[in-house]
């Protein structure tokens, strides 16, 4: 037991008082349908949650996560695994994420890095056993060790691009292994920091290739899921290649890539990239690729990714609300989230999954809600109406020609005023859905 003090965390509703308690997620409670444990597959990220001490560019560690055991050893990886699993089951997370790297420390030698990864992934999987508790993605950490600093499947140099593929192809195993719902590309050190040493056309075809080769060898190992492209414009590169969901998106259709390929959309990454969280999500959805979200929120006063947890019910909401439309996410919600530096203590890991928790399950009900309340959606059908009949009508089916979209202006004259936005009063509505009675 690493968090004695700490109990299950039990659903108490809104009007309670109690820190270690839920006030909106309840597990068992039906909306549209579905429990919220269905709607919300919530993941930990073993990285910032078993992981991160709170280290930032001015300062070491605040947060202690040596679990009892010397940071760097088999035993430390396995405390993780330990404490990750109890972190789990008192919260009732059903899902964890994890970089190669996180899971176990890196060797000196590939082939001993690899069989450390044998070794945790049994004792991970057996801890399995019983519980209800499953992997949603696994990973490789291709940007922090520093043969990496020109990038993975876009380095200058064939053999870095070689030492990337091995880690892909391990990270896959060991996510079969796991029974992993996805694998994730977030591509950490895949873009430029100057154009005057960067050749974009021939890395971003390098990117492709490897992709290539991971589906094929997925598929040929049993791994029936979906890969993820992660976007994200920037940091730690001035410009990343998969810089939104848009421009990922397209990178997957001109390769050949989109029917293997969804998006796991970041919250603090659409916000960095100049776009709102619902946008990429939308982006995502009506492009039949909204795999999987990763739950946090930026700083508008901070232009980086602060990985702040999600407390922003607007944002909660969106999310949902566009979640709900696209019919719910083949992967899942997770917390690539960290403590702020000061909240150092185990405690501090339990209130920040439980605000960020219970703020996706007021996003889901407040979401559900307006999807109820049908004034929105009310308002969007009737603004396109003008596309129902007459020469709307023929546009939408394409069967028209520019020659009698001009005859028909000509005889118009001038079209009438399109109609309001209504932006103001539809943002009332949104106000009162969420705050009225
Ligand atoms: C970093 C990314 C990273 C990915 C996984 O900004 O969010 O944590 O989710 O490599
Ligand atoms: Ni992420
Ligand atoms: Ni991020």
């Amino acid at each position: 037991m690493y968090f004695d003090n700490i109990p299950v965390i039990p659903y108490e509703g809104p009007q309670s008082k109690n820190p270690l308690a839920f006030k909106f997620y309840n597990p068992d409670q039906v909306i549209l349908g579905k429990t919220m444990r269905e709607h919300l597959p919530f993941a930990m990220a073993w990285w910032h949650n078993l992981c991160a001490g709170g280290t930032d560019m001015f300062g070491r560690d605040t947060a202690d996560k040596s679990f009892g055991a010397e940071k760097g050893t088999m035993e430390h990886a396995k405390a993780k695994v330990d404490a990750g699993f109890e972190f789990m089951q008192k919260l009732g997370i059903e899902y964890f994420c994890f970089h190669d790297v996180d899971i176990v420390p890196e060797a000196d030698d590939i082939k001993e890095t690899n069989r450390r990864l044998d070794e945790i992934s049994d004792y991970i999987l057996e801890k399995m056993k019983g519980t209800n508790i499953k992997c949603l993605w696994g990973t490789a950490n291709m940007f922090s060790n520093p043969r990496f600093m020109n990038g993975a499947g876009s380095s200058n140099s064939a053999d870095v691009f070689c030492f990337a593929a091995a880690q892909v192809k391990k990270a896959l195993d060991i996510t079969v292994k796991l029974g992993g719902k996805g694998y994730v590309f977030w591509g950490g050190r895949e873009g430029y920091e100057t154009l005057l040493n960067t050749d974009v056309k021939f890395e971003q075809e390098n990117i492709a290739k490897l992709m290539k080769m991971a589906v094929a060898y997925g598929r040929s190992i049993g791994f029936t899921g979906d890969f993820y492209i992660e976007p994200k414009p920037k940091e730690p590169m001035k410009h990343q290649y998969d810089f939104d969901a848009a421009t990922a998106i397209g990178f997957l259709k001109a390769h050949g890539l989109d029917k293997d390929f969804k998006m796991n959309i970041e919250a603090n990454h659409a916000t960095l990239a100049g776009h709102t969280f619902q946008h990429d999500l939308r982006i995502s959805a009506i492009n039949g690729m909204l795999g999987s979200v990763d739950a946090n929120q930026g700083d508008y006063l901070l232009g980086w990714d602060t990985d702040e947890f999600p407390y922003d019910i607007y944002e909660t909401t969106m999310c949902m609300y566009e979640v709900l439309k696209a019919g719910g996410l083949t992967g899942g919600f997770n917390f690539d989230s960290k403590n702020r530096r000061p909240s150092c203590t185990p405690e501090d890991m339990f209130y920040a999954y439980i605000l960020g928790m219970d703020a996706f399950a007021l996003g889901l009900i407040k979401a559900a809600k307006l999807i109820e309340d049908g004034r929105l959606d009310a308002f969007v059908e009737d603004r396109y109406a003008s596309y129902k009949s007459g020469i709307g009508a023929k546009i939408v089916a394409g069967e028209t020609t520019l020659e009698e979209l001009a005859a028909y202006a000509d005889e118009m004259g001038a079209p009438a005023q399109p109609g309001s936005g209504r932006q103001e009063y539809l943002e009332s509505v949104v106000n009162s859905v969420l705050f009225g009675l």
